[in-house]
């Protein structure tokens, strides 16, 4: 899959991505990433790329024609395109699965207090990751591109892709532990260690789904 990020900051973006799992999947080029600056897409000395909001009111809007020209440049015929912003729809696994389909995603970052309300027509979606205010949508397009690059066929090993169905399948995992059997004074469920194959499946199951029952109950 190919992904770009329309942003004044990828650094935001590509430090985070280069470590873990996700760097990993760069590396081995089953997610490419690339980046477009609006600042490299202006034409004054300056490199003006935000100006006060007419209407007056504080900070700075992001200039519409600097973004139209970066996703100029980056769309190809297949691109899908997502404005990050905090009114657009909540990010969640189901739209992960769908996003993960696709063969080109462009993020288009808004900063300071937003972009200019005439880029919003040329996007396919916007989208938020929560009901909270970032200074920018370079977190979200982080958070974003994360959940999908896991989701991409071989980025994970086999062992975890199932895991992943799991939750597919809307249940939260059982909870892991490791090595010591005994941490201070905190031991391991003895299901665990009992060696039976079948008893800790049943096991799992059950911590599973109480605890999605639990956090469904939370978040009501
Ligand atoms: Cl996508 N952008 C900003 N600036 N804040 C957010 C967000 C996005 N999602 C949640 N908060």
């Amino acid at each position: 899959m190919r992904v770009d990020a329309i942003t004044l900051f990828p650094g935001m973006i590509d430090s985070p991505l280069s470590e873990s799992i996700v760097g990993r999947a760069r590396e081995e080029g089953f997610l490419e990433l690339g980046f477009f600056n609006p600042r490299d897409f202006t034409d004054d000395r300056h490199r003006t790329v935000d100006d006060k909001p007419y209407g007056g009111g504080t900070g700075m809007v992001m200039m519409a024609e600097p973004v139209y020209r970066a996703l100029k440049k980056a769309r190809k015929r297949n691109s899908f395109v997502i404005l990050l912003t905090p009114k657009g729809r909540r990010f969640d696994q189901a739209l992960a699965l769908e996003l993960a389909k696709k063969k080109h995603l462009i993020f288009i970052c808004g900063h300071y207090e937003g972009i200019d309300e005439r880029v919003t027509p040329l996007a396919d979606m916007e989208l938020s990751i929560g009901d909270y205010v970032l200074t920018g949508g370079e977190p979200a397009a982080v958070a974003v591109i994360d959940a999908v690059a896991r989701l991409i066929p071989g980025v994970l090993k086999k062992e975890d892709a199932t895991v992943n169905e799991t939750f597919a399948g809307g249940l939260l995992e059982a909870p892991h532990y490791t090595r010591p059997v005994v941490w201070r004074g905190n031991k391991v469920p003895e299901t665990l260690l009992s060696g039976n194959h079948k008893l800790i499946a049943e096991w799992r199951s059950s911590r599973a789904q109480e605890l999605t029952a639990a956090t469904i109950r939370r978040q009501l």
